[in-house]
């Protein structure tokens, strides 16, 4: 049995962190048998980051080789009907997802503090730690993101500018997705998986941010990921 360890929950989403959601959408979908530790403790995961797996006493991480680790051993992979140019469009709009509107979500918690932002509370609210242990823990994990996000680039912009190129991501996304039900064939391939874990954790949450405001233009990619959270998780 794989040791599934992620990020504890917040808010309605199965985990407040997409790559979390990710994997564990996939372990159901490929009826992978795994048990849920939910912790903070990054200590023991090879790359410092969240998810991390143990499975036969060693420890994997970043979602993406865990994915591919899995695949080889299956003997009926998730993209195993996909053809050579649906794979290679998995991997790029993947990229889209993980590597650049993922630190737009970021920054919308994180670093753009409106009035409306309600990330602090809630995040209190699912740690349950005093209140002045949580404040000093907030900063620090504030800081980091927000050093990670200007590091990663995309935090030198303006926030106007931050929201246009996530809007492109998200206008991307929607025109490829189109009037379907998933983004290749009838039922879910990873990249259906990558993306609803994406957009759930910007709409299906109880605080506001322009992102969710902006996704309201696209229609298709919410009912996407409704459709994908209840196939998938409220079973
Ligand atoms: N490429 C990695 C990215 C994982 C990642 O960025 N995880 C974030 C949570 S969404 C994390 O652990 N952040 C903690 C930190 O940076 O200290 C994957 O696919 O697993």
């Amino acid at each position: 049995m794989i040791e599934l360890h992620q990020f504890p929950k917040l808010g309605d989403v199965p985990n407040s962190s997409p790559f979390c959601m990710k994997l564990e959408s996939y372990l159901i979908a490929q009826k992978v048998p795994y048990q849920n530790f939910y912790s903070a403790d990054l200590r023991r995961s090879p790359t410092g980051k969240m998810p991390y797996i143990k499975k036969q006493d060693k420890f994997y991480s970043d979602s993406s080789f865990i994915i591919d680790l899995l695949e080889k051993e299956s003997s009926t992979p998730m993209q195993q009907g996909l053809t050579a140019l649906e794979k290679s469009q998995t991997l790029a709009y993947q990229r889209l997802c993980e590597e650049h509107l993922y630190w737009a979500l970021v920054y919308s918690r994180w670093v753009d503090v409106s009035t409306d932002n309600n990330w602090r509370s809630i995040v209190q609210e699912g740690t349950k730690l005093p209140k002045l242990l949580f404040g000093m823990i907030f900063k620090v994990m504030s800081k980091n993101a927000s050093r990670q996000t200007y590091e990663q680039g995309l935090g030198r912009l303006t926030k106007a500018q931050i929201y246009q190129k996530a809007d492109e991501d998200l206008c991307a996304l929607s025109e490829f997705l189109g009037q379907k039900n998933y983004f290749f064939n009838e039922s879910p391939s990873l990249l259906d998986h990558v993306v609803y874990a994406v957009i759930a954790n910007i709409e299906h949450t109880p605080w506001q941010s322009q992102l969710k405001q902006q996704l309201t233009k696209y229609p298709n990619l919410q009912a996407h990921s409704a459709r994908m959270l209840k196939e998938i998780f409220s079973k």
